[in-house]
This record gives structure tokens, C-alpha cells and sequence, in this order.
């Protein structure tokens, strides 16, 4: 065989390539198909610090009620998930407690009436083990679920999150979680420069800003899907009942 017939061959196999047992869900730009087995279920910051009044989300000069949205389709998302055996992973944005995993920039951005550190409502802003930086407590993590403490926007950056992954044979992320346009955003950019499909979960997706919110799933999947697929989560769910998943 040519090396030029080898290499066709690759592609061909690389491009028919899909997951074994596959489930279908109908997205944006097209079909989403998964195998349960080799999936696995980002839900990223959903903590107090950006749902509930007196955090960061708050200090940053945001509206955090607009977040709340996000939580009942995600409890829905997170039974069913774990009901079919899929791998569900948590993220936490935050910094150690001497603050040095917070860059200076980050320290100095904006003009917040908080700064990462000072003392809230809720403990330190965005400090690991403080109430503020905890998940919220209807989708709290279940024994023996990982939670991932991140000090960056995006969930694989200064993170065990890619070995973890690696490790358990992933291959395919759902995405949920806050913000839409930022930590979402960030994780799904650099899943796609990893190898991972992300489908996002739009309704159990959130941000402070509407028009960002609808843009940023626009641009997942715009150009044929340049980062991944958007759906409902409905149709996730209706995925997962064909396993018998209520
Ligand atoms: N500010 C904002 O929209 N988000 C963040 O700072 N972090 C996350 O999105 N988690």
C-alpha cells in the first residue's frame, strides 16, 4: 500500500468513526450521537458565588437571579444522568486561601465593589472551602463524584480534569453549567483543541447577559458545528429514556 492510500484509509476511518452504542440527539448544526459509556457530564460552577446574592457574580456588578433558570432543568439533567450510569464531573472556579494561584491581573480586573479575598456575605470571594465558593445545594456533588477546583475560567487549564478524562476512556462532553459565555465557553474551546465533541445543554446553560448568552450558543454551533452541538436538554433527555432512564 502507498503512503497516499494509507492516509486516504485513515481519514475514511477517522471520519466514519462514531461511539459503538450510539444515542442520538437532535442539535444544532446536526445530530448529536453518544455512547453513555464514553461520555461524561460537565456541570461547571454552578457554586453560590455566582447564583447567590453577596458573591462574586454580584461584586462583578451582576443580576445573579438570572443564573436561576438554569437549576431545574440541570437537577433534571443530573438525575437522569447518574440513572444511566454516566459519568458526571463538577467544576469549581476559585483560589487557594494565600491567593497564590490568582494571577495579579485577575486580582486587579474591573472595578468590583469586592475583590477576590475580601470578606463577604458568604466568606472569602471565590476562595476555596469558603460557604460563597461551595455548589449550590440542589445540585450538590454525590460521594464520590469528581470536583474539579479550577483557578482559570477554562476547566482543563492548571487542572487534573484531562487525566481524569483520559483516564476514563471519555471521549464525548455534555456541558452545562455558568457562565455561558465565559467559563462555559472556555472549557468547550479548549475540550475542542483536546479532541472532545461538547454538546451544550442550552437551558441548563447560563449567564448575566441575554444577548451573550444567545450569541455564544450561536457561535458553538455556527460553521457546522466550529465548537461543538446545542440542544435542548429535553432531547438529551429523551436520549436517555431509550435506556429506560426515567
Ligand atoms: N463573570 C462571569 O460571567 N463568569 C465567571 O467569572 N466565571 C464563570 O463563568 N464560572
Amino acid at each position: 500500500m502507498t503512503s497516499t492510500a494509507s492516509a486516504a484509509d485513515a481519514t475514511a476511518a477517522a471520519l466514519s468513526a462514531g461511539p459503538a452504542t450510539a444515542l442520538r440527539v437532535p442539535a444544532r448544526p446536526y445530530d448529536f450521537e453518544f455512547d453513555p459509556a464514553t461520555t461524561a457530564l460537565l456541570v461547571i460552577d454552578m457554586q453560590r458565588d455566582f447564583l447567590e446574592p453577596g458573591g462574586f457574580g454580584e461584586s462583578l456588578g451582576n443580576d445573579v437571579s438570572r443564573l436561576r433558570t438554569t437549576i431545574e432543568p440541570l437537577t433534571r439533567v443530573l438525575a437522569a444522568t447518574r440513572e444511566a450510569g454516566i459519568m458526571v464531573v463538577h467544576t469549581r472556579e476559585g483560589h487557594l486561601p494565600d491567593l497564590s494561584d490568582l494571577p495579579p491581573a485577575k486580582l486587579r480586573r474591573g472595578q468590583a465593589t469586592l475583590r477576590i479575598g475580601d470578606p463577604g456575605p458568604m466568606g472569602r470571594i471565590l476562595i476555596r472551602g469558603e460557604y460563597g465558593h461551595g455548589i449550590i445545594d440542589e445540585l450538590a456533588p454525590l460521594p464520590g463524584e469528581p470536583v474539579i477546583d479550577k483557578p482559570g475560567k477554562g476547566a482543563f487549564h492548571a487542572t487534573e480534569l484531562a487525566d481524569l478524562l483520559a483516564g476514563a476512556g471519555i471521549e464525548r462532553l455534555v456541558v452545562t453549567g455558568v457562565t455561558t459565555e465565559v467559563c462555559v465557553h472556555t472549557t468547550v474551546r479548549e475540550a475542542n483543541d483536546r479532541g472532545y465533541d461538547c454538546l451544550v445543554l442550552a437551558d441548563c446553560v447560563g449567564s448575566y447577559f441575554p444577548e451573550f448568552h444567545r450569541v455564544a450558543l450561536e457561535m458553538v454551533a455556527a460553521q457546522g458545528g466550529i465548537f461543538g452541538w446545542v440542544a435542548p436538554c429535553a432531547d438529551y433527555l429523551a436520549a436517555l429514556a431509550s435506556l429506560g432512564v426515567s
